[in-house]
């Protein structure tokens, strides 16, 4: 007789791997739940948008001076909300707010944990239909339970991490994170409602023949960005060049295409951006973590994202993340015109 294989849901891979997190008392796996919940809920505002008139700008500016679209707004109303209703959470860094948020409720005064979140990334796509995502990354707070978290909680270096991951709303919604045990992806079915297991172990190839970048930028690029986009573009079969340009503008959905093929997306410095745009904490450090879990690296052009010493929340980095042999090459170009 045949038995049919069942569906791991993302609930029971969670339990499952309980004893994966370093501390094993359930409240990183509860942390997950949460956030899996805020995700489906958003996926569902997401997929209908343009049904219902929640496209469009809300109105008013983040901190970046960048106008917020309303399922930004919402996004981020979800995260929260979902997050101080679970009491593992003391306290939220978003994109979408300045200051970071404290979570002052009954429920949430034993929490030992902060999240750095940006709850809607590639906000120039929701209204043009193009793949969106979520970003989010735990930290253990280094302040003491039960008092009052601080930018201190926030301001660690990547490594610390206890987890981080991503949501793609794109042609399915995935989710996908790491506990520093690998990298696993899960499709929502909505049929169901249950993100299921559909890319255990995931692994980024170190070789790729796609490569990530504004290219509009190019003048305003540094020599060695310029010198890699020049060899890149080389007609050499033995190393599939030329590469292919693949560009979505949603950090999410390029660096997930790239883990799945093999690629390099690359956010340099530019004249007006000297430090890049991606923002470390909610951006950069997530998906480096990933990145490295699933064989890839991630580094500023020069050192690694993870290492770097935070101070302050809405801090922004250069980042050339992806395929192993592919950053370390365009790294050689970085050291060569440093
Ligand atoms: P956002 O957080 O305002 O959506 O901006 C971040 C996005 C990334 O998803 C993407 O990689 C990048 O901005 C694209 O920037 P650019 O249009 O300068 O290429
Ligand atoms: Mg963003």
């Amino acid at each position: 007789m045949n038995i049919i294989k069942g569906v791991r849901t993302l609930g029971q891979f969670i339990i499952e791997r309980q004893s994966d997190f370093p501390y094993a008392k359930g409240e990183l796996s509860r942390l997950l739940r949460d956030i899996g919940i805020a995700t489906k809920i958003v996926h569902r505002e997401v997929n209908k948008a343009g049904l219902v008139d929640i496209l469009g700008d809300a109105g008013s500016n983040n901190i970046q001076g960048e106008e917020q679209k309303k399922l930004d707004v919402f996004a981020n109303d979800q995260f929260i909300a979902a997050l101080a209703s679970g009491g593992e959470c003391a306290a939220i860094a978003s994109e979408e707010n300045d200051e970071i948020i404290h979570i002052a409720n009954s429920v949430s005064k034993n929490a030992k944990y902060v999240v750095c979140m940006d709850p809607l990334d590639g906000s120039s796509n929701i209204d043009v239909n193009v793949s969106i995502g979520t970003i989010f990354s735990i930290y253990r707070r280094l302040t003491q339970v039960g008092t009052v978290a601080t930018d201190a909680d926030f301001l660690q270096k990547g490594t610390q991490q206890v987890a981080a991951g991503y949501v793609i709303y794109g042609s399915s919604t995935m989710l996908v994170y790491t506990t520093g045990r690998g990298v696993n992806g899960f499709t929502l079915d909505p049929s169901i409602g249950e993100f299921c297991l559909s890319h255990p172990d995931l692994k980024m190839p170190n070789d790729g023949a796609l490569y990530s970048i504004n290219q509009g930028n190019f003048v305003h690029f540094p020599e060695g960005v310029k010198d890699y986009i020049r060899y890149v573009q080389e007609d050499d079969s033995a190393t599939n060049r030329p590469y292919s340009l693949r560009y979505i503008g949603s950090l999410v959905a390029d660096f997930h295409r790239n883990m799945l093929k093999g690629g390099i997306f690359i956010y340099p410095p530019t004249i007006k951006s000297p430090k890049g745009k991606l923002r470390l904490l909610y951006e950069c450090n997530p998906l480096a973590f990933i990145a490295e879990q699933a064989g890839g690296i991630a580094t500023t052009g020069f050192d690694r994202i993870m290492d770097m010493q935070p101070t302050a929340i809405h801090q922004r980095t250069t980042l050339f993340i992806g395929s192993r042999n592919m950053v370390q090459k365009a790294m050689g170009y970085m050291q060569e015109k440093a």
